[in-house]
């Protein structure tokens, strides 16, 4: 299908939702998934963790290089090798056990060094050799203990109207970026002028948070560590901009892996109950120096109902026992934090916002087996005013968000184990419907099912 024909077959208004001036490539089968763009993407449709880390492991062996753009230690990704083997990843990408895969974390990325070492650390006892394969930009930020600690103390500041950060120091370490005093990577190489700029931080946080202690010995502490830290990051130190430009002129194939997702983007998102990143197709020309004329496909990362972690509004979520029956089935706890996951159904209204946004070329459905128990299952397909009137777009005020009504199409569910499924034939006719109803919906199509956490539970369409 091309967008034309998507335009043509979807009967609700979802042109909004199609970029016009994006050729669609045919892809997604499993011989035609090779042919991926040479620069691709794969974001996340929703609140996070929609399995973004799984789709790009799978795919990671059609590509020479995998990078991430935005975020850092905030993303958890899970994924399985192919002896089921669990790994959860944080900041190096989810392309690191594919042995071929270069892995880049790019400019737009906040680097928690002593996370990082600990992740290549763990990584390396479980056998995946790390060595002469991680890249890690010289315009990166650097993101501090003391980051953290500000993290968890803005949170406590805003009491009952926390935003439920991870406390990995994201807004902290974005902060210091944006008003312009933050450290970069390549600092490092500058440790004569090094402990002047982490005072400088470190006086602003004591200054602004009566609960912050500094003294001069924690600054001398974190130098000496930097400097131990500074040796060992040398050898991954790299123009990443000038790398990732010189693959694309040879031809190399990249893959960018986004964390988070659309709906927690510093712009896009449920603002203030979003991260300090660019987690939309934006980030990915910002986060890693590609033009925007290199991108080639996008797929879009959606789970076949919703999740969220943290405050914020949540339309279509389920405070009932179905919301934790979802959980529980879905296994729907934080990655990186453990937190029980909100959990409610597909939001269509939210989708095709994103889908507009990002442009996505595909979209992978994912966990639809989860949904397998069910009778019936919803789609939230329009948002009204409490007075009635219909929403026509996703609202940036929280209080109509807040306010609004979903409306729901109701569709039955299939009652049948699918996790063993393989071929899209196969699936029961309702879930197939299911999928089917979605891209109607939504304008988009679905090339990849996830049925299953593995690397092989994945239905290409
Ligand atoms: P932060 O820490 O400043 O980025 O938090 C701001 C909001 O962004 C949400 N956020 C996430 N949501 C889902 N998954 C994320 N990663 C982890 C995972 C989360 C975990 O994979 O499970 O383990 O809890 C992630 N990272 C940030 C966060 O919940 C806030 O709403
Ligand atoms: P990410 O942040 O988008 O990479 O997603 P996470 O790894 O945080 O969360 C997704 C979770 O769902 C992980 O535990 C995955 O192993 C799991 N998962 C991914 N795809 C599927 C699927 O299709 N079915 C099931 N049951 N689990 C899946
Ligand atoms: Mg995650």
């Amino acid at each position: 299908h091309n967008h034309y024909q998507w335009r043509k077959t979807c009967p609700i208004s979802c042109s909004a939702s199609l970029p016009v001036a994006v050729e669609q490539q045919s892809i997604g089968t499993p011989s035609r998934i090779g042919a991926l763009a040479q620069v691709s993407g794969v974001l996340g449709c929703q609140w996070g963790d929609e399995g973004k880390g799984k789709l790009v492991d799978i795919l990671a062996k059609h590509f020479d290089i995998v990078a991430r753009c935005q975020g850092g230690a905030n993303a958890g990704h899970t994924i399985y090798n192919s002896e089921g083997k669990k790994f959860a990843l944080h900041l190096v990408p989810s392309g690191i056990l594919n042995e071929e895969t270069t892995c880049v974390v790019g400019n737009g990325v906040v680097v928690h060094l002593p996370g990082f070492f600990k992740e290549i650390d763990g990584l390396e006892s479980n056998g995946v050799s790390c060595k002469g394969r991680i890249l890690v930009s010289d315009r990166a930020h650097l993101l501090f203990d003391f980051h953290q600690e500000v993290d968890g103390l803005r949170e406590a500041e805003l009491a009952k109207s926390f935003i439920g950060t991870t406390k990995r120091g994201i807004g902290p370490c974005y902060s210091s970026k944006v008003i312009r005093n933050g450290i970069r990577v390549s600092d490092l190489r500058h440790m004569d002028t090094f402990p002047q700029k982490l005072d400088l931080l470190l006086s602003d946080a004591a200054s602004r948070f009566k609960d912050f202690k500094y003294t001069p010995e924690m600054l001398r502490e974190e130098v000496e560590r930097y400097k131990r830290f500074a040796e060992r990051l040398e050898p991954f130190i790299c123009d990443t901009v000038h790398f990732i430009n010189e693959s694309i002129s040879q031809k190399k194939k990249i893959l960018v892996e986004g964390g988070q997702a659309t709906m927690l983007d510093i712009d896009f998102g449920t603002y203030p109950f979003v991260t300090s990143s660019s987690p939309s197709a934006g980030g990915i020309c910002t986060g890693l120096g590609i033009a925007p004329r290199a991108l080639g496909d996008i797929v879009g990362v959606v789970k076949a109902y919703t999740t969220r972690v943290g405050s914020g509004p949540f339309p279509t979520e389920l405070l009932d026992k179905s919301g934790d029956l979802l959980r529980f089935s879905g296994q729907e706890f934080g990655t990186t934090t453990g937190r029980p996951r909100r959990c409610g159904w597909l939001d269509i209204v939210a989708l095709k916002y994103v889908c507009q946004i990002n442009g996505f070329s595909s979209l992978n459905l994912t966990k639809l087996d989860v949904l397998s128990d069910l009778s019936e299952i919803q789609l939230g397909v329009s948002y009204k005013h409490s007075n009635g009137t219909p929403i026509n777009s996703f609202p940036a005020d929280l209080h109509v968000l807040e306010q609004s009504k979903v409306e729901y199409e109701t569709v039955p569910g299939w009652q049948t184990d699918i996790s063993s499924i393989r071929k899209y034939s196969d699936l029961p006719k309702a879930a197939r419907e299911y999928v089917e109803r979605i891209e109607e919906l939504v304008g988009v199509p679905i090339h990849y099912i996830g049925v299953g956490p593995g690397r092989d539970a994945l239905i290409y369409k």
